[in-house]
C-alpha cells in the first residue's frame, strides 16, 4: 500500500506539520487519500503572529513592490494550473471540466488583476475648509485580516479573500474547509518562497477549534467567511468583544424566473445545468435551487429541462466525460438525501431523479457520495424545500401566474444571494432587476461572476465583499494651514 501524504501549514514561511493530523476523503470514493493538520489554537496564534511581524514591511511597501509579488502568484497558478485542478477535483469532487476549464485559468487573470489594483488602494479624497484649513481621506490596510473558506470552490474563493486583501497591503491568515484543504496546502508549498515570509499564512483545523481562535484573536483586524448562516452567526457573536469588522458570504435559495416569452431552450439550459446540476453538484451558495416558470409555458419547459437532467453523466470526476461529480462529505450527502425524502412528505411532486447511492455509478466509485440530479414540483413556497438551502443537486419549480406573482414569491426567502430572469423583453428584465431583492441579478445567463463587480448577498446570505477597497479603512486627515 502506498504511504498517504501528510501536508503542512504555511506559518511564518516555513511549512510545519501538524501535531495530530485529519483525514482527508475523496468523494468519489469514500476513502482516505491524504492526511492535513489538525490545527491548534498556538498555530492560530503563531500564524496571526507571522502576520503582524510582515505587517509593517508589507503595507509600507510602494504599491509597484506589492503588485510585483502578486504578479509572481499569478505566475505559481499559470505554471501550476493542471495540478491544482486536478488536486481540486480529487479533494471536494468538483468535476474537471470546471477546475481547469473555469477556477484555475480564472486566478491567473485574477491576481494579476489584483496587482493591477494595488495602486488604487491609496486613493482618498481632499476637503478645503475655508482659507486656513484643508481636510484629506487616507484609506489603509486592516493589519492582519483573516479568510475562513468553505470546501466547495477553496482556491478561488481563497484568492477572492486574499488578493485583495494582500494589495490593499494587508497581511493574510487563511482556514481552509477540514472537508476539502489539500489544494490549498499543495498551493502553500507552491507559494512558499514566493512572498515575504509570514505575509501569508495558511493553517488547516477545525473551525471550532482553530477557527474560533482566529475569529477571536485580538490582534486580527478583519475576518471574512464564506461559509453557513449558523457559523456566521458564531463568528459574528464571538467577534463582538473585540468589535472586527465582518464580511459574511453565505448561503442562498436563489429563484430562476422563467417568463414565457422567454427563449425557451437557452432557459432550460441555464435553469437547470448550468445554474444547479453540473455547477458543483449543486453545492454552490449560487445555485439556482428555485425555478419558478409562467403557466403558459410550464408543461413544456418542465419537458425541456429533463431532457438537459437525463443527459447529465455521473462518475470519475477527473474524467472529462463526466458532467456533475459527488456530495462533498456523508454528512452533506445524508443532508441531500433527507431533503429529496422531507420534500416528498411535505407534498412536492418528484418530476425527475430521486436515486442516490452506488447504483448510480460503476464499482470503483461505489463507496462515493452520489446523488442524482433531482427535480421536485411545489405548490407552494412555503415548503422546507422551497425555504431551506440544500446545497445539493435538488431543484424545485413552482409555477406562477402574473409579474407580481413571480417577484413575491422570488422574495418569499430568508435569503437574497443571487436570482436568474429569463424573459426577451428589456422591460421586464429591469423592472425585475429593480424588485428582486437579491445581490446579483442576471438576466437571460446565469452563473456569470464578472469580476469588477461587487458579490455579496442581502438578508440572511450576508454582508460585505472582499474587494480593494473593503480591505481598507478610512483615515480623515485635519490640517491647519
Ligand atoms: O459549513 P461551515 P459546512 C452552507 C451549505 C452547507 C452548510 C453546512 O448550506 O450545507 O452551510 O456546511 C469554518 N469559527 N454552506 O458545515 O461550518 C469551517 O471550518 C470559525 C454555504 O461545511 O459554515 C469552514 O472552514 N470557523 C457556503 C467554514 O467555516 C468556523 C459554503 C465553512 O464551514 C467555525 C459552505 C467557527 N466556530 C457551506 N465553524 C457558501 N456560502 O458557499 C465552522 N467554521
Amino acid at each position: 500500500m502506498t504511504e498517504l501524504k501528510t501536508y503542512a501549514n504555511l506559518i511564518g514561511g516555513e511549512l510545519r506539520p501538524g501535531a495530530d493530523t485529519l483525514d482527508s476523503i475523496d468523494p468519489a470514493t469514500g476513502q482516505v487519500w491524504a492526511r492535513i493538520p489538525r490545527g491548534t489554537a498556538q498555530d492560530a496564534d503563531d500564524a496571526v503572529a507571522s502576520a503582524k511581524r510582515a505587517f509593517p514591511k508589507w503595507s509600507s511597501m510602494p504599491a509597484a513592490g506589492r503588485a510585483f509579488f502578486l504578479r509572481k502568484v499569478a505566475d505559481v497558478f499559470a505554471a501550476n494550473a493542471k495540478e491544482l485542478a486536478e488536486l481540486e477535483t480529487r479533494d471536494n469532487g468538483r468535476i474537471i471540466n470546471e477546475t481547469s476549464k473555469m477556477d484555475l485559468p480564472g486566478m491567473t487573470y485574477l491576481w494579476t488583476n489584483a496587482a493591477g489594483e494595488c495602486a488604487t488602494a491609496v486613493e482618498g479624497k481632499s476637503v478645503i475648509f475655508g482659507p486656513g484649513s484643508m481636510g484629506y481621506t487616507r484609506r489603509e490596510p486592516y493589519g492582519v485580516v483573516v479568510g475562513i473558506i468553505p470546501w466547495n470552490s477553496p482556491i478561488s474563493t481563497f484568492s477572492a479573500k486574499a488578493a485583495f486583501a494582500l494589495a490593499a497591503g494587508n497581511t493574510v491568515v487563511i482556514k481552509p474547509a477540514e472537508q476539502a484543504t489539500v489544494s490549498m496546502l499543495r498551493l502553500a508549498e507552491l507559494l512558499q518562497g514566493v512572498l515575504p515570509k509570514g505575509v501569508l499564512n495558511i493553517v488547516s483545523g477545525l473551525g471550532e477549534e482553530c477557527g474560533d481562535r482566529l475569529v477571536r484573536h485580538p490582534d486580527v483586524g478583519r475576518v471574512s467567511l464564506t461559509g453557513s448562516t449558523e457559523t456566521a452567526k458564531i463568528i459574528t457573536r464571538a467577534s463582538t468583544d473585540a468589535l472586527k469588522p465582518l464580511a459574511l458570504e453565505l448561503g442562498g435559495k436563489s429563484p430562476n424566473i422563467v417568463f414565457a416569452d422567454a427563449d425557451l431552450d437557452k432557459a432550460a439550459e441555464g435553469v437547470s445545468t448550468r445554474s444547479i446540476f453540473t455547477g458543483n453538484a449543486g453545492q454552490a451558495c449560487l445555485a439556482g435551487s428555485r425555478i419558478l416558470i409562467e403557466r403558459p409555458v410550464y408543461d413544456v419547459m418542465i419537458e425541456k429541462i429533463k431532457e438537459k437532467m437525463a443527459a447529465i453523466r455521473l462518475g470519475d470526476p477527473q474524467s472529462t466525460e463526466t458532467t456533475m461529480g459527488p456530495i462533498v462529505s456523508k454528512e452533506q450527502y445524508d443532508r441531500v438525501v433527507s431533503y429529496i425524502e422531507i420534500g416528498q412528505k411535505e407534498g412536492a411532486e418528484l418530476l425527475y431523479g430521486g436515486r442516490h447511492g452506488a447504483e448510480l455509478v460503476e464499482e470503483e466509485f461505489a463507496g462515493g457520495y452520489w446523488v442524482e440530479p433531482t427535480l421536485l414540483a411545489a405548490a407552494d413556497n412555503s415548503l422546507r424545500v422551497c425555504q431551506e438551502e440544500i446545497f445539493g443537486p435538488v431543484a424545485v419549480v413552482l409555477p406562477f401566474d402574473t409579474y407580481e406573482e413571480a417577484i413575491a414569491i422570488a422574495n418569499d426567502s430568508p435569503y437574497g444571494l443571487a436570482s436568474g430572469v429569463w424573459t426577451s423583453s428589456l422591460a421586464t428584465a429591469q423592472r425585475a432587476a429593480q424588485d428582486i431583492q437579491a445581490g446579483y441579478v442576471w438576466v437571460n445567463t446565469y452563473r456569470r461572476v464578472l469580476p469588477g463587480l461587487p458579490f455579496g448577498g442581502w438578508k440572511d446570505s450576508g454582508y460585505g465583499h472582499d474587494a480593494l477597497l473593503e480591505n481598507t479603512r478610512e483615515k480623515s486627515v485635519v490640517l491647519e494651514l
